[in-house]
């Protein structure tokens, strides 16, 4: 693909560590998709047991959520977040700080494997007390987020110094995408900490005896919900910046992609209540306010679609299309040198369909029918697995190619892989939208409980995804390894003052977490619920046990 004007000789030190971080979570993304895979073969009633291979089937949720959700994500965004870094703001970068940020994510992630994988942690993603985990769980969750705050804070000395150097001008577009994503990341995950630091791990090692549920989902959810969005602005970075130059024009507006990743920043925190509607130990008042601004939060993203939609049509009608509707045909779908397109463009496809129900989700009533049943998974397998899964496979597709200077092996294979994964989402989602419409509860193993004798489509496309990578990853080098990212143009290059610094949003966001937050926490502390032992399986005692006299 050669759609870059401007190549950059990156240390050797910085391109080892990209590529470490994009290749450890794609190693253990094998793992988190097989128990995708698993989790399908137990809903559909195949596997007719509470466990299989040795591994239970919650287990496997818990893998399959932190892998996939939580450590695949955190890694990506961190290696994109130098290779954004150090390609727009031409600064080294200080590589001590940056081993020991990967460090602590490394251990963090391993000490919390360990924890799963020997049973020791089966909480699923969200951990919810009294769920109770080993403390290596909590200790390897915290050291995974210190680790990537600290990757952070070394980008801002060559911000600053690129700020000194260029005043007046804009900072890049990405740049600004890039920090959006991780001022988000410390939003959502200061809350988590506390839960965390505060409440879980002192009970987990025994020190307290009981846990304040309602307050440690609270917390858990000011933190969920924000996580979404730093998963999806590095998508909305490469939807931005990058698309539009594979599709073959520019960017239609410089300002909408300012104020979206701006507007994410003031809204993607206050509303994580909307998690929470079912919850009796929260007013119905909170609950609505929540629910308003999360309609506020969606609001970038219908700007995204008109945005991305218009740099579409510019794109194509540079190709020659023609007509109110033929210029469809002129984009790139199926070209093997622009294959990155297909990655972005089959996740932006998924995504209408996602944020529709999101919609759905966040009307506090519809809630009520959808919340805890299949159609959640559904739901977030139309966004997580969707726009941001695809944008971050392809991209790690793409630095392993160009930092490596390794040509795409399997490009038939390649270009067509996003297609193929999209008919498997849509068709596995759309049963869990059917079956949850229609009551059939999320995280439950149909397989031992009410067999469904209906199976969902198996996620071959993965396996495709897999073959391409590792085949180039392993190939041999064609050139000298750079990097080099795509940069589209801007059609409309507009100067509005107000998305030109993140201060005045920081000041708003704080604002809104603190109307949003401070009465519901108080609420829930001085309610005086009773704390929770942790859960056990005699607890409640099982019928059949011998009555305590
Ligand atoms: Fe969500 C639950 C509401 C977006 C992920 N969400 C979840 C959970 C996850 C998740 C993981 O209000 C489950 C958590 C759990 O385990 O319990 N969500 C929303 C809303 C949005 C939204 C309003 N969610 C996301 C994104 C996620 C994500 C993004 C991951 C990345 N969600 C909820 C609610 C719940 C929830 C409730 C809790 C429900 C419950 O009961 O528990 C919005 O941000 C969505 C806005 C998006 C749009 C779509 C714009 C479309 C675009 C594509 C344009 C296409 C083009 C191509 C140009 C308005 C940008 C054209 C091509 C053609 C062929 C035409």
């Amino acid at each position: 693909m050669d759609l870059t004007e401007r190549r950059i000789d990156i240390e050797p030190g910085l391109r080892r560590m990209i590529l470490i971080e994009i290749i450890f979570p794609m190693v253990l993304l094998i793992l988190g998709i097989y128990h995708g895979l698993m989790q399908v073969l137990y809903r559909a009633g195949m596997i007719r047991s509470s466990q299989f291979l040795g591994l239970s089937y919650f287990q496997g949720l818990t893998l399959h959520g932190v892998v996939n959700a939580i450590v695949f994500t955190t890694f990506f965004a961190v290696a994109f977040g130098y290779a954004i870094v150090r390609y727009y703001l031409g600064r080294p970068l200080n590589m001590k700080v940056a081993w020991l940020a990967f460090t602590l994510m490394m251990v963090g992630t391993l000490l919390a494997a360990v924890a799963i994988l020997s049973g020791k942690a089966t909480v699923l993603y969200t951990f919810y007390p009294p769920l109770r985990a080993h403390p290596a769980f909590y200790i390897g969750v915290v050291l995974l987020v210190v680790g990537s705050w600290i990757a952070f804070f070394n980008w801002l000395p060559p911000y600053f110094a690129w700020k000194r150097e260029h005043s007046g001008e804009k900072v890049p577009l990405a740049v600004v995408g890039i920090f959006a994503t991780f001022i988000i990341w410390l939003i959502a995950t200061t809350p988590v900490a506390i839960e965390v630091i505060f409440l879980l791990i002192p009970w987990s090692m025994g020190w307290v005896a009981t846990v304040n549920v309602p307050l440690a989902r609270m917390l858990f959810w000011f933190f969920g919900h924000p996580l979404v969005y730093f998963w999806l602005v590095p998508a909305y970075v490469m939807y931005y910046t990058m698309l539009p130059k594979l599709a073959g024009g520019k960017l239609f507006s410089d300002f909408a992609g300012r104020l979206t990743f701006l507007w994410l920043v003031l809204y993607s925190a206050p509303v994580g209540i909307h998690h929470q509607f079912t919850e009796p130990g929260i007013s119905s008042t909170w609950k609505f306010v929540h629910a308003f601004f999360t309609m506020l939060v969606a609001v970038p993203s219908f700007l995204t679609a008109f945005t991305i939609g218009a740099s579409l049509e510019h794109g194509a009608r540079e190709r020659g299309g023609r007509g109110l509707l033929g210029w469809w045909t002129k984009l790139p779908y199926i070209d093997k040198d622009r294959w990155l397109f297909s990655y972005l463009f089959a996740g932006l496809v998924i995504f209408i369909f996602g944020g529709a129900t999101g919609v759905i989700n966040a009307s506090y009533n519809l809630d009520t029918v959808v919340h805890n049943t299949s159609w959640l998974p559904a739901h977030f397998h139309q966004t997580v697995a969707g726009p941001v899964f695809l944008s971050y496979i392809g991209m790690s597709l793409f630095l392993v190619a160009e930092l490596t200077g390794k040509q795409i092996r399997f490009r038939t294979l390649n270009v067509w892989m996003p297609y193929i994964w999209t008919l498997g989402i849509m068709i596995f989602s759309t049963g869990l939208f059917i079956g949850g419409a229609g009551g059939e509860p999320r995280r439950t193993n149909m397989g031992v409980s009410y067999a469904d004798p209906q199976s969902h489509l198996y996620h071959a496309a993965a396996l495709m995804f897999f073959i391409v990578f590792f085949a180039t990853l392993f190939s041999k080098r064609a050139k000298q390894g750079d990097l080099e990212l795509i940069v589209s143009e801007t059609y409309h290059d507009e100067r509005v003052p107000a998305v030109q610094t993140f201060t005045p949003w920081l000041a708003g966001a704080a604002l809104l977490l603190v109307i949003a937050y401070a009465p519901p926490i108080a609420q829930t502390i001085r309610s005086n619920f009773p704390g929770a032992p942790p859960y056990s399986q005699d607890n409640p005692r099982p019928i059949s046990s011998a009555p305590n006299r």
